[in-house]
């Protein structure tokens, strides 16, 4: 009930805001809750809203090469510099997987708070491939080539997971099903779509977004936008 009457509220709120029309619908990029969002902060002491950023009313497919890949075939590969590397199927991931909320934030300047998540933290996985001490960076593999780098303190967070659902509904390939990265405190597009491996290096490798010109970290609190 709590739940109708929020979004209800969200919803009216929203319709205050701009109208974003594009693929797949209408977002609304919300002045008040811009403003709430404002006024909150997390847990870590960091403003809920990142400098720079507007609340879009929900995920705005941002576009990409989808994977071909029929879902009955589709696995991960854990590996490189761990002592144990593995596969997993979607449906092995599922069983993993646990709901989590959680806000992102694009460069383009807009932040979608409170996503409902379902997925299994890396961090997870990792305890099971046992990454080696030389090991300092994470590069996530998607379709086609894609690729985003994380330095692995930053990957083993609890919030960063390989994600199968979105809003209780299987993740839409736009938005990257069968599987995609979350990686909420980094700029979104380290959140590599269509992910097909994570793979444990000793020396980082820029990926495509940090190869043409985006900033390598990409901490959105610290606006590293632009390398
Ligand atoms: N494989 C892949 N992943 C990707 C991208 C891409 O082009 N290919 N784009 C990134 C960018 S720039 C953003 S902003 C987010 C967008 O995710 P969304 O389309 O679900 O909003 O995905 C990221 N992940
Ligand atoms: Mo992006």
């Amino acid at each position: 009930m709590a739940r109708i009457e929020q979004r209800r509220r969200f919803i009216q709120r929203a319709l205050a805001g701009t109208a974003v029309a594009a693929l797949g619908g209408y977002y609304f990029l919300s002045d008040d809750l811009t403003r709430a969002a404002r006024a909150e902060s997390r847990k870590d002491g960091r403003p809920r809203l990142p400098p720079g950023q507007r609340v879009l009313s929900k995920l705005r497919p941002m576009g990409g090469e989808p994977s071909d890949t029929p879902p009955s075939r589709y696995r991960v590969k854990i590996y490189g510099e761990v002592e144990a590397p593995f596969e997993l199927t979607l449906a092995e991931l599922a069983e993993l997987s646990t709901e989590h909320s959680v806000d992102v934030h694009c460069v383009t300047g807009w932040s979608v708070l409170g996503a409902r998540v379902k997925g299994v933290p890396l961090a997870k996985l990792a305890e099971r491939a046992k990454p080696r001490t030389k090991a300092r960076h994470v590069i996530f593999e998607a379709a086609h080539g894609y690729t985003s780098n994380v330095p692995i303190a930053e990957a083993l967070r609890p919030n960063v997971l390989l994600a199968q659902r979105l809003e209780g509904q299987a993740l839409p390939r736009a938005h990257g099903g069968p599987l995609r990265a979350v990686v909420p405190d980094l700029y979104f597009w380290k959140s590599a779509k269509w992910l097909e491996g994570v793979r444990f290096v000793e020396h980082d490798e820029p990926g495509y977004w940090e190869t043409r010109g985006y900033h390598n970290h990409a901490d959105p609190w610290r606006e590293e936008r632009y390398g």
